[in-house]
């Protein structure tokens, strides 16, 4: 007997719309015992939530979250609106006991994400960041091979994150779709909104970042606000490259930008051991690329004239996730991740067992995030707390 879940879905943009699709399919390729039901959708505009709940099926719609949330006919709260709206609707849907589910970057700051942690961890509800491409099926058989001990003593990590949707200097700021470039309702720009997918990588794939200094521009310093109707100055950072110093010895590059011509969603990362080494690149989904040196038992080197890079094509039945989806070499794409995602919040429910990313997990990239800026700001070394 399934057991609905019956879901209140904040925001109808970009995330809404990729979060109401994991919601429909999950059941259909993962066996689970709760069954999100879409029971309602929420935000400001009536007529664009209207829409939006005739096109995905929500049963109902409000136009002020704080009523959603009162209502005892929802037991999760999703929240996928700007970054801005996050800490106040987490402290109000966790008070009233409702699970939440909650887009990245959990917060606008450290200060934020700590007393959004501390409402969840009070009330005891479950909550996950939706942090989606750790559920990239390479990306987690990354992980496996860093588990099974086949990247050995890891001594680089080097991430990518790279845009280029921003350049045109005409492109204006704030409002719809443009929110990311208004730092008073983002945040910062790059850092949190791209970086904080490749801190949540590396830290899931090599462990902690000890401390890191940086360097941000940004290369367009007006632009028009779509909602003052003024030009103003923009106040996110358009790039930001950062050192960083892992717990476990390693040294990091990142970099990322909106300014890398010809690069849509170029998420990368590397990872280089004494025993091997992966590499992945998000614009090339399916494959995971790596090289062995070593044995991941004896630890020694493998003497075979083959030894070289491999591309593992990640859609074995083998592979992750990959058992629930169609047959060996059919693949799946970004919104399989976000069905991914929630499959595992949906188990652990089921389990009781945490699921990773949780908002203690989200705290941990939001600190980076923060330490990133100040070491930009002051042009010292930061250390993570
Ligand atoms: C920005 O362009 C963006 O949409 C991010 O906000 C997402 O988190 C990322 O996955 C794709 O790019």
């Amino acid at each position: 007997m399934s057991k609905p879940l019956r879901v209140g879905m904040i925001g109808y943009g970009f995330m809404g719309r990729a979060h109401s699709n994991a919601y429909h399919q999950v059941n259909y390729f993962f066996d689970r015992e709760y069954r999100p039901v879409l029971q309602a959708c929420c935000a400001r505009n009536e007529e664009k939530i209207r829409a939006f709940a005739e096109k995905w099926g929500y049963a109902s719609y409000e136009t002020d979250w704080r009523k959603l949330i009162e209502r005892d006919d929802i037991d999760l709260i999703d929240i996928g609106s700007p970054n801005n709206t996050h800490h106040d609707i987490v402290l109000a849907a966790a008070e009233a006991g409702k699970m939440i589910l909650c887009e990245k970057p959990l917060a606008m700051n450290t200060a934020e994400a700590e007393a959004m942690v501390a409402a969840v961890e009070k009330a005891g509800v479950p909550n996950m960041v939706w942090f989606n491409y750790r559920r990239v099926p390479a990306i987690s058989l990354a992980r496996q091979l860093i588990d099974e001990g086949r990247i050995g003593r890891p001594f680089h990590y080097r991430a990518t994150y790279l845009q280029d949707w921003t350049i045109a200097t005409d492109v204006p700021q704030g409002g719809a779709a443009l929110w990311r470039l208004d730092a008073k309702v983002a945040g910062s720009g790059v850092t949190g909104d791209l970086l904080a997918h490749s801190i949540d990588t590396a830290e899931w794939l090599n462990g902690p970042i000890r401390s890191v200094v940086a360097k941000t521009e940004t290369f367009v310093k007006e632009r028009l606000h779509q909602e003052t109707g003024k030009v103003e100055p923009v106040e996110i950072d358009d790039a930001c490259m950062f050192l960083a110093v892992f717990e476990n010895g390693s040294m990091g590059t990142f970099e990322s930008t909106r300014y890398a011509r010809g690069r849509k969603n170029y998420n990368t990362f590397e990872l280089n051991g004494d025993r091997g080494s992966v590499f992945f690149d998000l614009e090339d989904p399916q494959y995971l690329d790596y090289f062995r040196y070593a044995d991941p038992e004896t630890g020694k080197k493998v003497e075979d004239h083959l030894t070289g890079w491999s591309r593992i094509h990640v859609t074995n039945f083998e592979h992750p996730y990959m058992d629930k989806y169609w047959v060996p070499g059919c693949t799946i794409g970004y919104e399989h991740t976000f069905i991914n995602a929630l499959a595992d919040f949906l188990e652990s429910l089921e389990t009781g067992q945490p699921v990773q990313p949780d908002f203690r997990s989200g705290l941990r990239t939001q600190k980076v995030c923060d330490a990133v800026l100040e070491s930009a700001r002051t042009g010292q070394w930061v250390e993570i707390t």
